[in-house]
């Protein structure tokens, strides 16, 4: 059903997004919390360890969390300001149902109920597998493991998919290729003693900062670092070397500086030839590389792509870290495997001081893709499609083969069924598709044409308002369980107040909806997150992702254990790999070569401007969360395209400017910001953003054929200067709310100033 405008604008009258702009009590209240509950930031995979204060069931503000050793007290600008979430007055507080008239509260009983009928409605009609489940990974742990089961054992559909795959699966795909197991190699304590940090397609200071502080340590005792990225970042001002390369030609680069390494003799053939397969099959691939090949491919000039391989072929110690600057792609699975190659090939991966780690994004990056989140996955990081793996699920679970679902469909082909009608109606939790999948139009279009739409947030998010009915859930603070951290290491989430009026943890709301339909006998035993978490342990059991030896008291007591933890009495391991042990059934790593093809979507004549997409540090993700708080609206209020002075003189465009960025999907209009930091021949365009502003309207749905990773880093556009009359309304109410929340903040008091 679609929505009338009329519905929309009273939609965001009623729910917002509005700013929370003052802690409860007031700013000058600062009064005495009746406790402080040591537990993890609710944003992204750093997970840092901070206290909450809490007075009269409310999170009051926080204090740092000295004394947990990844972070160490420090935490960025969202991790400061994420506890104005609670008491929100966006806050969804009871069910909600969509009426002619816009939203309107729900019996939560009538709300499970016709949610129940629905479902049944919809599968009785067109079968099991035209019901789809979409989810995310800032669920905990025992969430994510709870989909998984609710998807395959309570719906009884193979069409689960989670929104990591628009974010770690090319990663993920490529460690399980060349490792056979999925995970930041090392614990970052591997970072401070390397000689060298290369660090590829990742906005350290801006989406990973206390990695920063990591990055620090080993430059204060000399390392040399080298930043490969379209944009000068704010580390890649501090490195000895950047490599600012054509969006997409990441596989380009890598392939040279292998051939370089080969050419040079800076290979470690002691640990190719003990530990590793597939190295002449690399090398054939690469001969061809040469510096003067790379260098017209990549935009990066020869001399600067061989003192790269010299830096890093020279060193004795090393680390090198990735993010999605080189796995949105669609060919980000062999972007990561180039950087892999470069690392085996010098044997700088196992032992103190040299580690390999893709950067997890979400806060749950890491452990929400290991437990049957996936659409080919089951517990463990186990496959759905083997027999062995599925006989044992079967056991822990006690179901039969025939009751469990194959392989089904990923995150965007989830979408593309949905809208080519094959797929009635969708689940949604912990995911705004909206504003986070590609091509926006189409995802619109798909969204109204379902049958039946449920959704579970504590916020009515953009994708919310397209649901039929929207189930309250709880806030991160109002729950336990577990996450684990961008490093590996299973950590422990804990409550600090209850959910307000209707609003119920995730997990509590599946388990009452499988016994609605019928599926009690799996899932009624769940009545606290640490019973679901113990059986996680069993089903994990034996994979390669294996929690059996991981429990709370554990965790509490070790401040994080890492994965895998085979028994109670395994202290976890950090560090992964050593003595050259691969997960693969020989022991070996594996090279599997990269042979160069271009993006997807190149520039021509009608759109000769690269467009590349992604963060900055005031926002989170589709921006559901932080959109709503006062500071970080404040210091960034609306996206706005960074480019090149050189490319804006070709424009006439000058900073503030209306800039209209148009692709073969779409255009949008905003303001210019000049920056000497950033190719001539490219735009970037963060993401946090929904309707007119999100840049989603201009990205494209190629996928990845291996990771199903949409292509969000690299699409053709062009530009054009208009008046600043077509900045859309939706940019000028945001600047108003920026100067709101401006005019709202505290008075600092007057030594600080
Ligand atoms: N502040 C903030 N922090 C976050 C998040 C957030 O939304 N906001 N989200 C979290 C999540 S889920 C994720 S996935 C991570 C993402 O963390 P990052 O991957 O670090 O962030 P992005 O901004 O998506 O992209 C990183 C960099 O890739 C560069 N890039 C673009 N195209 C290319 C290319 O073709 N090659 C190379 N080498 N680089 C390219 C961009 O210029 C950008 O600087 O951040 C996490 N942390
Ligand atoms: N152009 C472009 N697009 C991108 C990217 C890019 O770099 N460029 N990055 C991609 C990446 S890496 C990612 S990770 C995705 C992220 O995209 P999304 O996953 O869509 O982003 P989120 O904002 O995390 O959406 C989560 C929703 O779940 C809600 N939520 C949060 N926690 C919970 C919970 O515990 N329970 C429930 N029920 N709901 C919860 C939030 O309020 C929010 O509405 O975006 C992708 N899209
Ligand atoms: S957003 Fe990330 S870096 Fe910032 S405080 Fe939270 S976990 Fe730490
Ligand atoms: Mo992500």
């Amino acid at each position: 059903m679609a929505h009338t405008p009329q519905t929309l604008s009273a939609l965001r009258k009623q729910f917002g997004p509005h700013l929370n702009l003052a802690p409860p009590g007031g700013w000058t209240a600062d009064p005495e919390p009746d406790r402080v509950v040591n537990t993890h930031c609710c944003f992204c995979g750093q997970q840092c360890g901070i206290k909450l204060k809490v007075k009269d069931n409310k999170v009051i503000g926080f204090d740092p969390w000295e004394d947990f050793p990844f972070n160490q007290g420090k935490l960025c600008p969202k991790g400061v300001k994420r506890y104005l979430q609670g008491n929100h007055p966006d806050r969804l507080v009871s069910a909600m149902k969509r009426t002619e008239a816009g939203f309107v509260p729900m019996d939560l009983e009538e709300a499970m109920a016709r949610t129940t009928t629905e479902i049944q409605r919809v599968q009785a009609a067109h079968g099991k597998d035209s019901f789809a489940v979409l989810s995310g990974v800032s669920l905990t742990n025992e969430k994510s493991y709870l989909v998984g089961k609710f998807a395959r054992l309570g719906l009884q559909t193979k069409n689960l998919d989670y929104n990591g795959r628009l974010c770690m699966v090319s990663a993920g795909a490529g460690n399980k290729k060349a490792f056979g197991l999925d995970r930041a190699a090392n614990s970052w304590a591997d970072i401070e003693g390397a000689e060298v940090i290369w660090v590829a397609g990742s906005n350290v200071a801006e989406c990973s900062p206390i990695t920063t502080d990591y990055i620090w340590r080993a430059r204060d005792k000399g390392a040399k670092l080298i930043v490969v990225d379209p944009r000068i970042t704010p580390l890649a001002r501090t490195a000895d070397l950047v490599l600012p390369l054509k969006p997409g030609t990441d596989s380009a680069l890598t392939n040279g500086i292998l051939h370089l390494l080969h050419k040079w003799n800076l290979i470690d053939w002691d640990f190719v030839n003990a530990h590793t397969n597939g190295f002449e099959t690399a090398l054939e691939v690469v001969k061809d590389c040469t510096p003067e090949w790379t260098s017209a491919t990549t935009g990066i000039p020869v001399s600067a792509i061989e003192k790269a391989a010299r830096m890093w072929g020279e060193a004795k110690t090393s680390f090198l870290l990735h993010a999605r600057g080189i796995e949105h792609h669609s060919k980000g699975v062999e972007n990561v495997l180039g950087c892999i190659n470069m690392v085996l090939a010098t044997g700088r991966i196992g032992r103190p001081n040299c580690g390999y780690a893709t950067i997890t994004g979400q806060g749950n990056g890491q452990g929400g893709r290991e437990h049957g989140h996936k659409c080919d996955q089951l517990p463990g990081n186990r496959d759905i499609s083997n027999p062995e793996h599925r006989a044992y699920i079967c056991s822990v679970w006690g179901c039969t083969d025939e009751e469990l679902p194959g392989v089904g469909q990923s995150a965007q082909e989830i979408m593309n069924a949905i809208h080519a009608g094959e797929i009635k109606g969708l689940l949604c939790l912990c995911f705004n598709p909206l504003v986070s999948l590609p091509d926006t139009t189409f995802t619109r279009e798909a969204l109204e044409k379902l049958e039946f739409f449920v959704v579970l947030d504590f916020f009515l998010s953009e994708t919310a308002q397209h649901a039929d009915i929207v189930l309250p859930s709880a806030l991160h603070e109002e729950d336990e369980g577990t996450s684990t951290s961008a490093e590996g290491r299973v950590i422990k989430i804990n409550k600090a107040v209850d959910a307000p009026g209707d609003a119920r943890p995730d997990w509590q709301i599946l388990v009452n909806l499988a016994h609605r339909l019928g599926r009690g006998k799996f899932f009624d035993h769940f009545t606290s997150p640490e019973i679901i978490f113990n059986e996680l342990r069993v089903a994990s059991k034996g994979g390669t992702a294996d929690y059996a030896g991981i429990s709370y008291e554990k965790i509490e007591r070790q401040q994080g254990v890492f994965w895998p933890c085979p028994t109670e009495d395994h202290p976890g391991t950090p560090r992964l790999f050593e003595q050259g042990h691969f997960a693969h059934p020989d022991g070996k790593a594996k090279f599997i070569p990269t042979p160069w093809r271009p993006p997807m979507e190149v520039v021509d004549a009608d759109y000769p401007i690269w467009l590349t997409t992604g963060r900055v540090i005031f926002h989170y993700l589709s921006g559901t969360q932080t959109r709503r708080i006062g500071f970080l609206v404040e210091q960034c209020p609306h996206p706005y395209v960074e480019i090149h002075p050189r490319l804006a003189e070709r424009y006439g465009i000058t900073e503030g400017d209306a800039l209209e960025v148009t692709t073969r999907r779409g255009n949008l209009v905003l303001p210019a910001k000049v920056v000497t930091t950033i190719r001539p021949d490219t735009v970037f365009i963060p993401y946090h953003w929904p309707g007119k502003l999100s840049v989603n309207q201009l990205t494209a749905r190629h996928l990845d054929p291996v990771s199903k990773i949409p292509e969000f880093k690299v699409s053709a556009c062009r530009l054009r200067k208009v008046s600043k009359d077509q900045f859309p309304e939706e940019l000028l109410e945001l600047r108003r709310m920026a100067d709101q929340a401006s005019s709202n903040q505290p008075h600092l008091p007057e030594q600080v100033m």
